[in-house]
């Protein structure tokens, strides 16, 4: 699917612990906000959105979860579950994370700060955004 996209973060490995960097050439955007999910109950369920204008970036930093991804006519399922290897989702895309592995940590890198306007919440309105843009 295009707009995704599964980036590598460079890992510096160490004896002592590993240590992982993102830079600002790692991503197409610059990082306005960062947030993220925790203590979230396995039969928990989040996203069932897209966005207009935002980029995100999520990292597994601790356990895993599947992330959901529609965009209009095709749909994919990626598990993350190594904190080196983040997905980037670019606007348009419908997602949902679900499955969330017990003591899991979803890292969110985003391109703005929160705009609720920015969201599409319902799925019909997210096909018809998608047909005419
Ligand atoms: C996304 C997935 C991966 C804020 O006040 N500020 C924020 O930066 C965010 C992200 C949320 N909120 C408020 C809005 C809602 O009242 O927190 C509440 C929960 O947000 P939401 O239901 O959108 O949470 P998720 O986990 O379903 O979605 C979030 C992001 O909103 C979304 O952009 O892609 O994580």
């Amino acid at each position: 699917m295009k707009n995704i996209e599964l980036i590598e973060i460079p890992k510096i490995s160490d004896p002592r612990g590993n240590l992982a960097v993102i830079e600002k050439d790692i991503l197409p955007f610059k990082i306005q906000r960062v947030y993220y999910l925790f203590d979230v109950p396995s039969d928990s369920y989040r996203g069932g959105h897209a966005h207009k204008e935002l980029y995100q970036f999520l990292i597994p930093l601790a356990g895993s979860f599947d992330v959901v991804l529609k965009d209009g006519i095709t749909e994919e399922k990626i598990m993350l579950n190594k904190p080196t290897k983040g997905l980037l989702i670019k606007p348009g895309v419908w997602r949902e994370l679900a499955n969330f592995s017990s003591g899991s940590v979803c890292l969110v890198l985003a391109s703005e700060v929160y705009f609720e306007a920015d969201y599409i919440r319902d799925y019909q309105e997210f096909l018809s955004y998608v047909k005419n843009n």
